[in-house]
């Protein structure tokens, strides 16, 4: 199997409904040092937002992978490295377990040998894909533990994400994740908008995403994370 993300430290997630800072470019975003692109979104996505994104993306040299949140935002382009796919392992509404999926594998002729699956643990119980998906965010360090390891075995998911999106986590329950994971990744998202909370969480992720920060500060802002992750 392919592991496209082995040598990811840190990722910028941008949101194809949110602008980048003034003035600031995609190039700019691609400069950073980052190791990969995902795009992606909660809320207020549509197919148009995302090829408008991953067309401005495609053309540097920092791989872009697509990260649906539904079926119907999925666009194949050629810019597209692959697809990164969440499935929300603590979801109330089992929709986001696989209907979404088996919804999308419907619809489209889906392209299996770039398309990797998630196991997301979403933690944040204010995020909007908390809301969305109805999710079970009183968790504690040993059940999100637990969820790595069915993710990884049960599953057989070659990624572990785990979402705090919005807010920065408890490196402990990043810690304990880490440590139930023989050979899956963990990538860790949520709140990380300097030296310091990038280097926390790369300590006990192989990757840590950056998301808002990207939008909110801008790319000065996210050459810091770059460092913190990369030095962690
Ligand atoms: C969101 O995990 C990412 O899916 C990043 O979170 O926006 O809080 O950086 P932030």
């Amino acid at each position: 199997m392919s592991t496209p993300w082995a040598d990811w430290e840190h990722v910028v997630k941008l949101d194809p409904d949110k602008s980048l800072a003034p003035g600031e470019t995609f190039e700019d975003v691609c400069e950073t040092g980052t190791d990969a692109l995902e795009i992606g979104g909660t809320t207020g996505m549509t197919e148009e937002k995302m090829e408008r994104v991953i067309a401005a993306c495609g053309t540097y040299d920092v791989p872009v992978y697509q990260e649906p949140s539904n079926p119907a935002v999925v666009v194949e382009r050629e810019e597209l490295d692959g697809y990164l796919v969440p499935t929300v392992l603590n979801a109330g509404d089992p929709f986001w377990l696989a209907g979404a999926h088996k919804e999308w594998v419907r619809m489209d002729d889906v392209d299996w040998s770039r398309t990797h699956a998630e196991g997301y643990v979403v933690l944040n119980p204010e995020a909007s894909v908390a809301e969305y998906t109805e999710a079970d965010c009183d968790l504690s360090a040993e059940d999100v533990a637990a969820y790595a390891e069915v993710a990884e075995h049960q599953l057989g998911q070659p990624v572990v994400y785990v979402e705090y999106s919005g807010t920065f986590g408890d490196p402990e329950l990043v810690a304990a994740a880490a440590d139930a994971l023989d050979e899956s990744a963990l990538f860790y998202g949520g709140g990380v908008h300097d030296y310091e909370t990038a280097r926390e969480m790369g300590r006990h992720a192989d990757t840590v995403v950056v998301g808002d920060l990207v939008h909110d500060e801008g790319v000065d802002a996210v050459r810091e994370t770059v460092e913190g992750a990369k030095e962690a």
